[in-house]
């Protein structure tokens, strides 16, 4: 159920979701159904983000000049019919920002209280953003240890999980104890990043980007290339496997993150990508398909999942072990984590 009321929405508004309807397909609509009070300003940080991503994401942008948009895009929501005509990768997502000054003149509006926390996050996201893609080895080699994939995976999205917190909480629509427990809404981000980064490997590799952290992928082949060559596909799985792994570790937190939210439409809102997200890895796990392509849960899976995830968390808890008594069954005693993923399945199939 859409919660926008068109009637009370001025023609800058409605561009601002004509701008979420082209970039997202995958929250466009759980935005728009969220509670009343949230609705905007969630939709216009969303915006904030996927303007500052297509920077980051724009390979045609010298550096000289990317760093500082990325380290200043906190201030560029204070100016006034800002825009940038950029060579986004995507055409849609270069739009948004050919067309940025709805969203800056529409920032203006929201509640200052929420202005605070997308400012906070776009300035701390920016800057971490920043300090990657000045990183000459991080452009060449790409990421070298766990610890600096989680980083980079904290910046783009945890944040976003400590960002959207902040606002269910300033709104009362989640229980306030959420701030104590930071590690929770991180491990949102964390599943939800790890997730994309599992299933793009190809794609972004095209584009010239690698994210899988060197600390793991040497375990199975000497050069990052040699996971796409067909010869090696046993050791490239082997690979994905430990991904996949390190991904759905932290499972249960994101069970127990879901567990603080009271408003329904908040609730649907966070569980449905993690839904998504658990089904993606199920998808990605020992499927050769992720080095030649992108792999998607099919249109009627999707559906499925919308109306199970849309429930309480105990639906959403069957999903979760549905999907991880799936991953058991791939699971291959061949492969090195065979026995750490079975664990990992495991924990996520006794949580309730
Ligand atoms: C503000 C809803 C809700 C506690 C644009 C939602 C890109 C996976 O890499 O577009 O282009 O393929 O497929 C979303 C936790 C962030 C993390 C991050 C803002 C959940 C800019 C989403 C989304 C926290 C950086 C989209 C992290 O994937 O990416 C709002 C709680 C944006 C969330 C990016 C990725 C999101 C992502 P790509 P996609
Ligand atoms: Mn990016
Ligand atoms: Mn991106
Ligand atoms: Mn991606
Ligand atoms: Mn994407
Ligand atoms: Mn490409």
């Amino acid at each position: 159920v859409n919660s926008r009321d068109p009637d009370k929405e001025s023609e800058n508004l409605k561009q601002c979701f004509y701008y979420l309807n082209m970039t997202s397909r995958s929250f466009s609509s759980v935005i728009q159904e969220l509670n009343p009070e949230l609705l905007v300003p969630v939709a216009i940080f969303y915006l904030v983000l996927r303007g500052l991503d297509t920077i980051e994401d724009d390979m045609t942008i010298p550096l000289q000049k990317k760093e500082p948009l990325l380290r200043d895009f906190d201030k560029i929501l204070f100016k006034d019919g800002w825009n940038f005509n950029g060579n986004g990768p995507d055409e849609k997502d270069r739009e948004l920002l050919v067309h940025f000054d709805v969203v800056v003149t529409e920032f203006k509006l929201i509640k200052p209280a929420y202005q605070k926390i997308i400012l906070d996050i776009t300035k701390k996201m920016g800057n971490g953003m920043a300090d990657y893609c000045n990183n000459a080895e991080f452009n060449e080699n790409g990421v070298d240890t766990i610890k600096d994939y989680e980083m980079y995976c904290h910046y783009v999205a945890g944040l976003v999980g400590e960002g959207c917190t902040r606002l269910f909480v300033e709104s009362k629509l989640a229980n306030p104890a959420l701030l104590q427990r930071p590690e929770l809404s991180e491990s949102m981000g964390q599943f939800l990043q790890k997730t994309n980064i599992i299933r793009d490997l190809q794609e972004d590799f095209h584009d010239k980007r690698r994210f899988y952290p060197k600390e793991i992928w040497s375990k199975h082949v000497t050069n990052f290339e040699d996971l796409f060559d067909p010869k090696n596909v046993k050791a490239a799985l082997n690979c994905t496997s430990e991904m996949v792994l390190n991904a759905i570790q932290k499972a249960d937190e994101c069970l127990f993150y879901m567990a603080g939210i009271k408003d329904q439409s908040v609730f649907n809102f966070v569980a449905i990508p993690q839904v998504m997200a658990i089904a993606t890895l199920e998808l990605v796990f020992q499927n050769p398909k992720v080095f030649t392509g992108v792999v998607k849960i099919t249109k009627g899976d999707a559906c499925q999942l919308m109306v199970e995830s849309s429930q309480n968390l105990r639906t959403v808890c069957e999903v979760f072990k549905r999907y991880a008594r799936r991953i058991s069954k791939k699971n291959n005693p061949a492969d090195p984590n065979f026995l750490d993923i079975s664990i990992a399945c495991g924990k996520i199939e006794q949580f309730i």
